[in-house]
């Protein structure tokens, strides 16, 4: 065996060891609604060595990288065993993404990518790519992996290597290992992407929330967060969409939005977590915005805080697709603990903490967009002046209290 060989080796494995066992750090800042942890839970280079490299110093004596990573992103969530399982993914240089499964025990750090990646089945149409699945425990006993299939357009015209289409793949398992995929969902819309599965039945139907659009990156005409049901997973058809969440001109969805994971049931409604996507100068900014569904119907918005609820932050603001945090895994733990698993800039996996009563709080109480400066500086004053009125009631209290004293 040659020395380079052996040599690196030695300090891959060491990297990566360290890599793997770094522990995560909880960040002292917080806006009261949820914290941060320091570290991203998944980078490139938390993929294991064997995907990388040929560890055979007969056929890669300078043990060269044969597969490269680029990304790990955009990973759907699911406690699996006791454990926080993510289906991350995964970008290798080529650009192609696939999936695979990475768990920890504690949620915020140490994630473990199993052995192999997931060995998703095609339909008759092979997919050129698939991307941001999102998992759905759904309430008829199978797990649910909803993603984007993306093709290259047949309607292309001849030199055109860009244009695709985007649809929503499905595909269901039992134990994340072995998929079973179902044919490609089908809506009115010409494209789709940021589709989800409501993890209940709606009139003993299947319940989507899709994201109609007219073009591969244009949400165009229409756009929003959509909604339709379908009688069948099997052969899942969508006859009506409606529109539950528009974008709207001067808000962080003004040029497109997108329902992030399954929605959380809480005993107020249904906790959404979406991204919204506006325009500036320096190109697209995603960031993670929130509202709450009713019970009853869950297609009627019943909260919806003003602005966004993340925003890219520090390093988070650089990477493959730069200005970008986009959602569509959470994990709500028995206790109340919601992780929040995020991604920034197309490039790496980050975690938050809050609870279900702390995002209740935010959604319910945080004032709606009022979709103009003036009545952003009324919300303001409002807030101003119901601290004076505390500040006041306080000081009359404790003068009072003094007055009983002192007789
Ligand atoms: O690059 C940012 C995101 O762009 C797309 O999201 P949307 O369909 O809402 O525009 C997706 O490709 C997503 O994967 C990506 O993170």
């Amino acid at each position: 065996m040659k020395e380079v060989f052996k040599k690196r080796l030695a300090q891959l494995k060491e990297q990566h060891h360290l890599l793997m066992t770094k522990k995560n750090e909880i960040l002292p800042e917080s806006n009261g609604v949820y914290t941060r942890y320091k570290n991203p839970i998944l980078t490139a280079g938390h993929v294991p060595l064997t995907w990388r490299y040929d560890l055979d110093p007969v056929t890669n004596p300078f043990l060269m990288e044969r597969f490269g990573i680029n990304s790990t992103l955009n990973a759907g969530a699911i406690k699996w065993k006791g454990k926080y399982a993510l289906v991350v993914r995964v970008e290798g240089n080529d650009r192609k993404s696939f999936f695979a499964v990475a768990d920890s025990y504690n949620g915020i750090d140490n994630f473990q990518f199993w052995d192999y990646p997931i060995i998703m089945p095609e339909t008759d149409v092979p997919d050129t790519n698939i991307y941001d699945m999102r998992l759905i425990a759904h309430e008829d006993g199978w797990i649910y992996g909803l993603f984007c299939t993306e093709r290259k357009d047949p309607a292309a015209p001849h030199g055109d290597q860009s244009s695709a289409v985007a649809q929503c793949g499905i595909a269901r398992t039992k134990d994340l290992l072995q998929w079973e995929r179902l044919p490609d969902l089908k809506t009115p819309s010409a494209q789709q992407r940021n589709v989800v599965l409501h993890p209940e039945f709606v009139d003993k139907q299947y319940a989507f929330y899709t994201r109609p659009q007219d073009s591969f990156i244009e949400a165009g005409k229409g756009g929003g967060i959509g909604f339709g049901l379908a009688e069948e997973i099997t052969n899942a058809v969508i006859k009506k969409e409606v529109v539950i969440d528009s974008r709207v001109y001067h808000t962080i969805y003004e040029m497109k939005n997108g329902l992030g994971p399954a929605p959380i049931k809480t005993e107020h409604g249904w906790l959404h977590l979406a991204h919204g996507v506006r325009n500036t100068a320096a190109g697209l900014r995603y960031t993670l915005y929130m509202f709450m569904t009713d019970l009853m119907d869950i297609t009627r918005i019943i909260h919806k805080p003003g602005g966004y609820f993340i925003a890219p932050d520090g390093e988070e603001r650089i990477g493959d697709v730069s200005n970008v945090v986009f959602s569509n895994g959470w994990i709500a733990d028995e206790d109340g603990t919601v992780f929040i698993y995020y991604a920034s800039s197309d490039t790496r996996m980050h975690v938050a903490i809050s609870t279900i009563e702390q995002l209740t709080d935010y959604v319910m109480n945080t004032p709606e967009d009022g979709l103009g400066s003036a009545t952003s500086v009324q919300t303001i004053v409002k807030l101003i002046q119901h601290n004076h009125r505390q500040t006041e009631n306080r000081n009359e209290l404790i003068a009072a209290e003094g007055a009983k004293n002192y007789k």
